[in-house]
């Protein structure tokens, strides 16, 4: 793999004079960035396209957070080496690229789940292309005001998008019922890692069907003029911003369906150059993954081409779809569960309601053939009081439905869609979400890397299970000390690189205890922040005695129509206000919320990491997939008995983790009588904690933002009951859990051990093991 593509650095130089006219000592950074880059697309060998023979995969997700590409695909074409000879010889740095934006184009899990399953399909040879958007704006760009979280647009395209290529001539046209738009595709070639392999991530940007109209111009009508662009481009302008949360808004169902639609009219033209309007063919040529429901009207829609364009009967287009989709469930939580309003549907795509009604007509004939009748059949309708139920369109529709961790799907067949999986049991499936080595070891840790290679050589890097190989030297204490100096080095990048973007020192020798994920409930910050004022007070009163050094460090966005999450935000910045100003513990206390954190502070993140947060409420975190990147990087995780951390303790042994609190049978029988405000009231240490939020001890500047926790945690309200996340419940034994890692930290062997057990045992987390799972059990290739 070498000497393959020795004409790289010569491309790169020639792209330079080509494209600017410079040398690479004149060239900008971007200039240097947009050379690069397509210098390494230029030694891609195999054309790429969405033609290829045998079964093809379609992901369809609104969502894929893929990051900043450029270092990755250096990786997996195999000129790492050539760029860093490149820089020296010019006298660069390879971190160069390291302030180009990345393509955030993605909430979270979901998103960066999408794309690690890009990274690794097109690793082990699976022909899987994605189809999205091409959002104008990705996820917006956090900064703090006073502790207050603030947004701006995030302006990815700055240095230009030097990885994809705009397919005019591909564009399809998308009826939606007051508006027609083009849908125009940017390919982005999906590199395995080799390149043996090169996928497509297809994302469509919405342009109108006439740029400028000539006549209202002349006419002198100029808004008017310029009115249908604008309409256009609002469709694909930007992510909604709501992680695991339901936005249910028109222009959200606009993105959903022009995304859908364009991505099945392009499947279909495809299909049929080859096999004309014999469609028999077509569910073997071709297997639908949707992710989540937000492409979910899909169904309705190539239900819809088969019966309007290709004259098909209801009955066979029917049974088509059914054999092509297959539907992943994320999340069990009914706030994200999502559901149409009927009038809301029927005024943006009126025929395609059509195909929905039909579908629904068919359900309640099939069920009341099982012998189900009318009062049983009200759970299972697709349209139930004026709303259009997506997951349950999802499930009837498809031949499949998988949850994304163990615990997920049991809650999915058990409880969540129970009514579902006892007509439908067959369709039910696990699959254990992963992650991509590829970036987030042999990119992210260059230094873990080549220690891991220099004891059992480079095969992880396509098979992660040889991990297991390490555990051979779980007791040699070389290898331990060596492995513990490491994560010496990897905390010191870390503090430099936050120091650097956001002005706080941090000192490498406390412990870094780390929760980075979305700011929600029911991920409970809140509870870390709680667990930390206790500490803190322990401290003071002299309660606790021994503490190692600790830096709590938070990293989390909030979706900007959500008040209590900034609420949280806000209130942890109080507490590393309060800590850093109290000379009798901020030697041993340290609390950080970077801001804006993403995929490329995750990169610093994970490795550097001690203590991996993973504290939400059990069943309700279905998989999470940052436990698995701290995990591979040699963190223990600190955490509750939900989603893939049970997975995680399976694997690497309790014993080398800390689970503690509530799991979800216990919550299930406490459920009726819980009773947050008597805790409250009989535990004093809880109590000081939670009045942190009521008497004075911080201020929200008047916002009301604390008060409002506070009520929700004792009092409740109509939509919630008090402390719905059971907070107050597992606040004790969260406290003690993480005493008693601190005080395990004391013993640094000990200590290093479990974190190296832990990475040892993180093989089953790689993203190719997710992947080949759906490839034979769902999608039937290879
Ligand atoms: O999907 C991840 C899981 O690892 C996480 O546990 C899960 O919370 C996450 C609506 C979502 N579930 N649902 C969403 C995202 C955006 C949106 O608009 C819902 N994200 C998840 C990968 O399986």
């Amino acid at each position: 793999m070498s000497n393959y593509n020795n004409n790289f650095k010569n491309n790169v130089y020639t792209i330079l004079e080509l494209d600017y006219g410079k040398t690479i000592k004149e060239a900008s950074k971007i200039e240097l960035y947009n050379a690069v880059s397509k210098a390494a697309r230029k030694t891609i060998k195999q054309d790429w396209s969405l033609d290829e023979k045998g079964k093809k995969v379609c992901y369809l997700s609104a969502e894929f957070l893929i990051g900043r590409l450029v270092y990755n695909n250096l990786l997996n074409l195999g000129l790492f080496n050539q760029f860093s000879e490149l820089a020296s010889e010019n006298g660069l740095d390879i971190r160069i690229f390291e302030d180009i934006e990345d393509a955030a184009l993605g909430n979270g899990g979901l998103g960066r789940l999408a794309a690690c399953f890009l990274d690794s399909a097109a690793t082990v040879n699976v022909t899987l292309n994605g189809y999205g958007i091409r959002y104008r704006y990705g996820l917006f760009e956090q900064y703090f005001e006073n502790g207050f979280q603030m947004e701006t647009a995030d302006d990815w395209q700055k240095a230009g998008d030097p990885w994809s290529v705009r397919k005019e001539e591909e564009r399809v046209r998308i009826d939606f019922k007051n508006q027609s738009v083009y849908a125009v595709p940017y390919d982005t070639p999906v590199i395995g890692y080799g390149a043996t392999k090169i996928n497509t991530l297809r994302l469509w940007q919405s342009e109108p069907l006439e740029t400028f109209n000539f006549k209202l111009f002349n006419d002198q009508k100029y808004d008017k003029a310029v009115k249908e662009k604008n309409d256009a481009e609002a469709i694909t302008n930007v992510l909604y911003p709501n992680d695991d949360t339901d936005a249910g808004k028109k222009l959200r169902l606009k993105q959903q369906y022009f995304f859908s639609s364009a991505s099945l009219q392009d499947i279909v033209k495809r299909y049929k150059k080859t096999y004309g309007t014999d469609f028999s063919h077509f569910s073997s040529q071709y297997a639908i993954q949707l992710n989540d429901t937000h492409p979910v009207v899909s169904i309705p829609e190539l239900i819809r081409i088969f019966i309007e364009e290709e004259g098909m009967s209801f009955a066979k287009a029917l049974r088509i779809a059914r054999e092509t989709f297959a539907y992943t469930n994320h999340t069990v939580m009914s706030e994200a569960l999502e559901k149409w309003n009927v009038n809301l549907f029927k005024a943006v795509i009126p025929n395609v309601y059509k195909y929905v009604v039909m579908i629904q007509r068919q359900l309640v004939k099939e069920l009341t053939a099982l012998g189900i009748d009318k009062k049983e059949m009200i759970q299972y309708n697709i349209i139930d009081n004026n709303l259009i139920h997506m997951a349950r369109l999802a499930i009837y529709a498809s031949h499949s439905t998988n949850g994304v961790a163990k615990i997920h799907t049991e809650i999915l067949k058990n409880d969540a869609l129970h009514e579902w999986y006892e007509i439908y049991p067959e369709r039910f499936n696990n699959k254990t979400n992963g992650i991509t080595q590829r970036r987030w070891l042999a990119l992210a840790n260059m230094e873990l890397s080549g220690f891991i290679t220099d004891m059992i050589g480079n095969s992880w890097i396509t098979n992660l299970d040889k991990l297991k190989e390490l555990l051979k030297y779980q007791d040699d204490k070389e290898v331990l000390k060596q492995f513990d100096s490491i994560k010496i080095i990897k905390k010191k990048q870390l503090a430099d690189y936050i120091k650097e973007k956001d002005g706080i020192d941090i000192n490498p020798e406390f412990i870094f205890d780390i929760q980075v994920k979305r700011l929600h409930e029911y991920k409970r910050q809140l509870l870390n922040a709680f667990s930390i004022l206790d500490i803190y007070f322990g401290l003071k009163e002299g309660r606790i005695k021994e503490f190692n050094k600790t830096a709590f460090i938070f990293g989390a966005k909030a979706a900007p129509g959500y008040f209590r999450a900034k609420g949280i935000i806000k209130f942890i910045n109080e507490i590393a206000k309060m800590i850093d100003n109290d000379d009798e513990v901020n030697d041993k206390l340290k609390v950080v919320f970077i801001s804006n954190y993403n995929v490329s502070y995750a990169e610093k993140i994970m490795p550097a990491a001690d203590v991996s947060e993973q504290i939400s409420t059990a069943g309700t975190e279905a998989s999470g997939t940052g436990n698995m990147k701290f995990m591979l990087n040699g963190a223990v995780t600190l955490g509750t008995f939900d989603g893939a951390n049970v997975e995680i303790v399976e694997q690497a042994g309790e014993e080398n983790n800390y689970i503690f609190g509530a799991r979800v049978e216990d919550i299930e029988k406490i459920k009726e009588t819980y009773n947050p405000k008597k805790i409250y009231e009989s535990n004093d240490r809880i109590k000081r904690v939670v009045d942190t939020l009521i008497d004075g001890t911080f201020d929200d500047e008047g916002t009301g933002m604390f008060k409002e926790l506070y009520t929700s945690l004792i009092e409740g309200a109509s939509w919630h009951k008090a402390d719905h996340y059971y907070l107050l419940e597992d606040l004790i034994p969260y406290i003690d859990a993480k005493l008693r890692v601190n005080k395990d930290y004391s013993n640094t062997y000990e200590f290093r051990r479990k974190c190296f057990i832990n990475m040892a045992n993180a093989g089953t987390f790689s993203s190719d093991r997710t992947i080949r799972e759906y490839a034979e059990d769902i999608w039937k290739v290879n």
